[in-house]
């Protein structure tokens, strides 16, 4: 996968792809990761990528000259017969960034992502070359940079060989829709603090189960939303109906 990111801040990304997830990908030539300074697609004396929005209001918007040619020179050496390249625009009003997207967008052989900026894109960046607009939440953050490393490291880490078998994908919280059961390490008793009993027991049906239960729990308590889109048998939902309406689970609001 080749992530081509469109940013004014290229020296954001230094450190991070240089790192874990994406460092091991690009080790293992799985990954590549090319920044572009937006601003280097700038014609006149004092680079200016951003202007005052018709019609008046608060902040600048990036403009769209720049940002047109950066995307068209990155993807210049595209043959007719390829398929088109995903271009994301990182954008609070975008569609809700999840682990289904992830999977799609690694379905791709590149994706560009441009780095919004918090007041704003010209519209026809929008409306005439992005591809995907994407949020990764409810809040605002102040450019679109830590975005696009998130879905980067989501989607990179979904690579077949990024991540070796044993710690693939498949069992991850959201990757069935469900949050992760809790794990426990060495020692089986800390500060007094015990494993679970039946982690140690060696029964594996009895582990799965209580596994999938802990799941289902921690899911109906803390992401009821979760719950509702999960594939449960009539039988799960029965327990677990029975399950919550014991007191330790009756937790106060927040
Ligand atoms: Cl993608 N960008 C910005 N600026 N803020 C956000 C966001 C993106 N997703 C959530 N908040």
């Amino acid at each position: 996968m080749r992530f081509d990111i469109l940013t004014l801040f290229p020296q954001f990304f230094e450190t991070p792809l240089s790192s874990a997830i994406f460092q091991r990908a690009r080790d293992k030539g799985l990954a590549s990761f090319n920044t572009y300074n937006i601003r280097d697609y700038t014609h006149d004396k004092h680079n200016v990528v951003d202007d005052y929005p018709f019609g008046g209001g608060a902040g600048m918007l990036l403009k769209p000259e720049p940002i047109f040619e950066a995307i068209e020179d990155v993807l210049k050496d595209r043959h007719l017969c390829e398929e088109p390249v995903p271009v994301i625009l990182t954008t609070p009003q975008g569609r809700p960034f999840s682990q289904p997207l992830a999977y799609q967008l690694a379905e791709h052989k590149r994706l560009v992502i441009l780095c919004g900026h918090y007041e704003g894109v010209d519209d026809r960046v929008r409306e005439h070359i992005v591809t995907h607009e994407i949020s990764i939440g409810d809040y605002v953050l102040s450019g679109g940079e830590l975005a696009a490393l998130v879905i980067a490291d989501a989607v990179t880490r979904l690579l077949p060989g990024v991540l070796g078998s044993d710690e693939s994908a498949a069992g991850d919280s959201h990757s069935e829709g469900l949050l992760e059961y809790p794990q426990f390490t060495r020692p089986a008793e800390f500060r007094g603090w015990a494993v679970p009993e039946i982690l140690l027991s060696g029964n594996h049906a009895k582990i799965t189960a209580w596994r999938r239960e802990q799941s289902l729990l921690k899911t109906a308590e803390r992401r009821p939303d979760l719950l509702s889109k999960a594939s449960l048998t009539a039988k799960e939902r029965k327990t677990l109906a029975a399950r919550l309406e014991e007191p330790e689970h009756n937790y106060p609001d927040e």
